[in-house]
């Protein structure tokens, strides 16, 4: 009885040693806190295939949202895009609905693509945000 107990046991420690800590089964936490007018993640730097759980907190005093995409450009900022193009643009987000003064909210993303320097940033598009410095560039590796 005890004896199955610990081989049962055993198998358990070498799996999660075979895991390393960050298999399909254990998600990398990443805690991201937002302001006016800014944007604070415990991680800016992403590999692929490595499950991450985005938790979201609203420290200001007005509804935010969070989105993973590419930054705009001078020309996009200028055309005024609106929330649908930029939904489709984004590879995860939260809407701002979600994410009233105060509230968290999570979501769970896999980076599939390497994204250099330049190509993808954390982002709020409340309008003006964006603007008044809600984005944070990102690298995955
Ligand atoms: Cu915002």
């Amino acid at each position: 009885m005890y004896k199955k107990i610990f081989v049962v046991l055993v198998v358990a420690g070498l799996l999660l040693t075979a895991c390393g800590g960050q298999g399909p089964s254990a998600p990398v936490e990443v805690q991201i806190t937002l302001t006016e007018f800014g944007i604070e993640p415990s991680l800016t730097e992403f590999e692929t295939g490595v499950p991450y759980h985005f938790v979201v907190t609203n420290a200001g005093t007005v509804e935010h949202e969070i989105m993973i995409m590419p930054p705009l450009t001078e020309d996009e900022m200028g055309m005024a895009m609106d929330m649908g193009e930029l939904d489709e643009m984004a590879l995860a987000m939260i809407e701002a609905s979600e994410l009233p003064a105060g509230a968290t909210a999570s979501f769970d993303y896999t980076f599939t693509e390497a994204a250099p320097a330049g190509t993808l940033e954390f982002a709020c598009h409340t309008p003006g945000h964006y603007e008044a410095g809600m984005k944070l560039p990102i690298v995955v590796k």
